[in-house]
């Protein structure tokens, strides 16, 4: 669709909903109200920015079901995600919902380069979490078989893996660095069928994506959702890894300067925002993702005219001040792979010594520099910690550990641990 086709259609289904929401969602109908705002005037697409923001706490006052503009009897199915602050976040999905969110995730599966012939291994958490059951019905909706393994006992997920011959696998990137691990012990990366892996839910770099695809001899794609607006397969890159197309179609993206919320220039950082168009169960005005990225309205070499998102660079809630300094993991990530001398995983440590900010970074490195001469451990130290005082314009102490001292993640992995937090 060309950009205007894409904007009339926006408008259309926003002009619709707007109305729907008014009527059925006594929160938003309020919030309208107290800015002076009726559903007349929405025009168009040109008129988003008239509408309230949502935040996460919103949804948290009005937990669990205060939000939904259907009758719980059109509800069928809810999700919630656990949150590591405070109350859950409760969604749901009436029967259409869930139809346009399997469409999504099979355009994502599709895009990909994945099809009826496929076998995917759906290695995200089925439950409450969005991960694994959509992922599932994406891929089912695709005609592709399903392995639904959900995460955990990774040796069973590298034998199935290995006798099914999956084509493909949808987990965490962290999960997945895990599953290689195994794979790389068990010397079965040669028996493996696998082609691609759809991999998201958390913040990684395009270097972690490079290390996936270089050890396990595939393509990786970066999947993003959130359980707020649907879960996964919001966005996700197709081939030239450019940038994460948008479904704008059903999820209409703003980028916002975090103090002033006002909108930023393409290319430029920002707050990504949705407001959704087409949900029915719940739907969101500028929902506040927290999640920080830029947007591109140019065609991608891929012939895609949706907007595209740049690969994200973490949260605003993620960032860590420290001595003052804004610090993101994934920059960490980022240096620690393009030296690529020590394996890919890291803990940062942050703790107030004498009432300054420390931060201290646990590196693994294969055992061998452990019999080695001393002398090398400590140049690789010297080495990472001179890489990383460049990176983040702060001074680190580094440690390395042995292999495996660093906890693995089946899930969303934990990079960060904030002592100054726990005091
Ligand atoms: O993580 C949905 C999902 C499942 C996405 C499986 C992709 C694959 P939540 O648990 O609600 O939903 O967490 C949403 O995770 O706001 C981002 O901060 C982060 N996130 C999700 N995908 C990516 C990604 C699912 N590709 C939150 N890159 C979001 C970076 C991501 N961060």
């Amino acid at each position: 669709m060309s950009r205007d086709e894409m904007q009339n259609l926006q408008s259309k289904r926003l002009i619709k909903m707007v109305d729907r929401v008014y009527h059925n969602v006594e929160f938003y109908r309020k919030k309208m109200q107290a800015m002076g705002l009726e559903p007349g005037d929405i025009g168009g697409i040109e008129d988003l920015n008239k509408l309230p923001f949502t935040t996460k706490t919103d949804l948290r006052d009005n937990y669990p079901f205060g939000l939904f503009a259907i009758p719980q009897s059109e509800i069928v199915r809810v999700h919630a995600s656990s949150g590591t602050t405070g109350k859950a976040t409760v969604v749901g999905y009436s029967r259409r919902d869930i139809e346009n969110w399997q469409e999504c995730v099979a355009r994502v599966l599709a895009m990909v380069g994945l099809g009826k012939e496929d076998k995917i291994q759906v290695s995200y958490g089925y439950g409450l979490f969005t991960g694994g059951l959509g992922l599932h019905y994406g891929a089912e909706n695709l005609g592709a078989t399903v392995i639904p393994m959900s995460s955990g006992n990774t040796k069973k997920q590298v034998t199935m893996m290995e006798d099914f011959g999956c084509t493909a696998i949808a987990c965490t990137p962290s999960y997945l660095l895990h599953i290689i691990e195994v794979l790389e012990e068990e010397g079965a990366i040669g028996r493996i069928k696998l082609k691609a892996a759809i991999c998201g839910a958390e913040p990684w770099t395009e270097n972690m994506r490079k290390e996936i695809e270089t050890r396990l001899h595939i393509n990786a794609h970066d999947i993003y959702g959130l359980s707020e607006v649907m879960g996964p397969g919001v966005a996700a890159d197709c081939e030239y890894h450019a940038g994460l197309h948008v479904y704008e179609d059903h999820f209409v993206p703003e980028i916002l300067n975090p103090d002033t919320l006002e909108p930023c220039e393409p290319g430029e950082i920002g707050e990504l925002a949705f407001t959704t168009i087409t949900k029915e169960a719940l739907p969101l005005f500028r929902y506040r993702t927290k999640d920080l990225t830029s947007i591109n309205y140019e065609k991608c070499e891929c012939g895609r005219t949706l907007a595209r998102i740049s690969r994200f660079k973490g949260r605003t809630d993620d960032m860590l001040i420290i001595r003052g300094v804004n610090i993101f993991p994934s920059q960490v990530e980022t240096a620690l792979l393009e030296l690529g001398e020590t394996s890919p995983h890291y803990l940062m440590i942050v703790d107030r010594v004498n009432h300054q900010d420390t931060l201290e970074v646990w590196v693994e490195v294969e055992e061998r520099f452990f019999s080695d001469e001393i002398k090398e451990l400590e140049h690789l130290t010297l080495k990472i910690a001179y890489v990383l005082q460049q990176a983040l314009g702060l001074s680190v102490k580094v440690k390395l550990v042995e292999p495996k001292t660093i906890e693995r993640s089946e899930g969303k992995a934990k990079r960060v641990i904030d002592k100054r937090k726990l005091v």
